[in-house]
């Protein structure tokens, strides 16, 4: 449908198994996802796009290890292992994603001291990336989001578009999870909390 977007979150190589943070299947949804883009206009690809030594990485706070947690100014954030470093190619999508067919890549979290999961908003929730103007000026109503990770920023993302009042879907078979200490169950009961509707369960 012409007033809605496909929104591809994060299929980039670190998040694909062999990678730097790599989510269990992630590579399993490359071909349905690109077999969706064919029924939509408006195709948006996000890429995780971190400066070396960011602040989300636990190489960066002296005896933290990945998983753990630690405050920062804007909340609790999740310490991850380096992970889609700008320009490496663990940054880059996965080899088969249909990027030609994309026409507009959001790239998030390239500031040092603050992470971005959603595709609309950094983690303190109020700095922008700019895609809520771009799909208002190409009169975008309603998302249909897929990618990586489905208890991430696919979910950050699907709440935050909720929020600005599009009509979100999330393809859960196109969709994997990270499911770290309940993650996923917890980003589930949200996105259904906000009247994000899920199509595709995947077993
Ligand atoms: C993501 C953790 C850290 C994601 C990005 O794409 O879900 N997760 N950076
Ligand atoms: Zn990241």
């Amino acid at each position: 449908m012409s007033n809605t977007a496909l929104l591809v979150i994060d299929v980039q190589n670190d998040f694909c198994p062999g990678g730097a943070l790599a989510v269990a299947g992630g590579d399993q949804i490359v071909s349905g996802i690109n077999a969706l883009m064919d029924a939509h206009s408006c195709i948006v690809l996000t890429q995780d796009w971190h400066p070396a030594g960011h602040s989300s990485f636990a190489s960066s706070h002296a005896g933290k290890a990945p998983y753990e947690m630690v405050d920062m100014p804007y909340g609790a954030q999740v310490l991850w292992p380096d992970h889609c470093v700008a320009g490496s190619q663990g940054a880059a999508f996965h080899p088969d994603l249909r990027t030609d067919a994309a026409q507009m890549i959001v790239r998030k979290g390239f500031r040092h001291a603050i992470d971005s999961y959603s595709a609309f908003f950094e983690n303190d929730h109020t700095t922008a990336t700019g895609l809520h103007g771009y799909l208002q000026e190409r009169g975008v109503k309603s998302v249909v989001l897929t990618g990586l990770a489905t208890d991430f920023c696919v979910a950050y993302s699907a709440l935050d578009a909720a929020r600005l009042g599009y009509h979100v879907t999330l393809r859960e078979d196109l969709c994997r999870a990270i499911d770290l200490n309940g993650s996923l169950a917890e980003a589930k009961s949200q996105m259904q909390a906000a009247g994000v509707i899920c199509e595709g369960i995947f077993t």
